[in-house]
């Protein structure tokens, strides 16, 4: 009987989960091609702030910045960045050392990384800078759109 039990309760979730999905008002045919999935954490991310996660998936801690830090230890957060969004119109470098020096990854406007972990580039940056344009540096490697 406790196993009949436990399915009912499984099945009943289930149920539950599949009315929130289909509750979700539709979402238009041409969003934004930039946009990432919507979630708690994603929401923390202001329209113009480049923005950092400690965990993937736009989880954890996060840090948003409008302009250059020569050293993410300044702002408790050296060697964490997991995930990334740039939500300005400029491209962001972001250096493995501080004082913008070492390994380059370079996100465009609207570009995303859910997992720098598939770059070989977790928990690695330690200075950002933001550029004037949408130009990426030769070297970097460049992240456009959602990655
Ligand atoms: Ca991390
Ligand atoms: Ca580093």
């Amino acid at each position: 009987m406790k196993n009949v039990k436990s399915h009912l309760v499984a099945v009943t979730i289930l149920l539950a989960m599949g009315a929130c999905v289909s509750e979700a008002p539709e979402q238009p045919e041409e969003a934004d091609s930039t946009s990432i999935e919507t979630s708690a954490s994603t929401s923390q991310c202001s329209l113009n702030v480049m923005c950092f996660w400690e965990d993937n998936g736009f989880a954890g801690t996060f840090k948003g910045l409008t302009a250059s830090v020569s050293d993410f230890v300044a702002i408790s957060f050296g060697d964490a960045t997991t995930a990334v969004w740039n939500r300005t119109s400029v491209a962001w470098v972001l250096f493995q050392d501080d004082t913008f020096r070492g390994a380059m990854a370079c996100v465009r406007p609207g570009a995303s990384v859910a997992n720098l972990g598939n770059f070989s580039f977790n928990d690695e940056i330690s200075s950002a800078q933001r550029q004037s344009g949408d130009i990426c540096p030769s070297g970097a490697i460049v992240f456009t759109g959602i990655n």
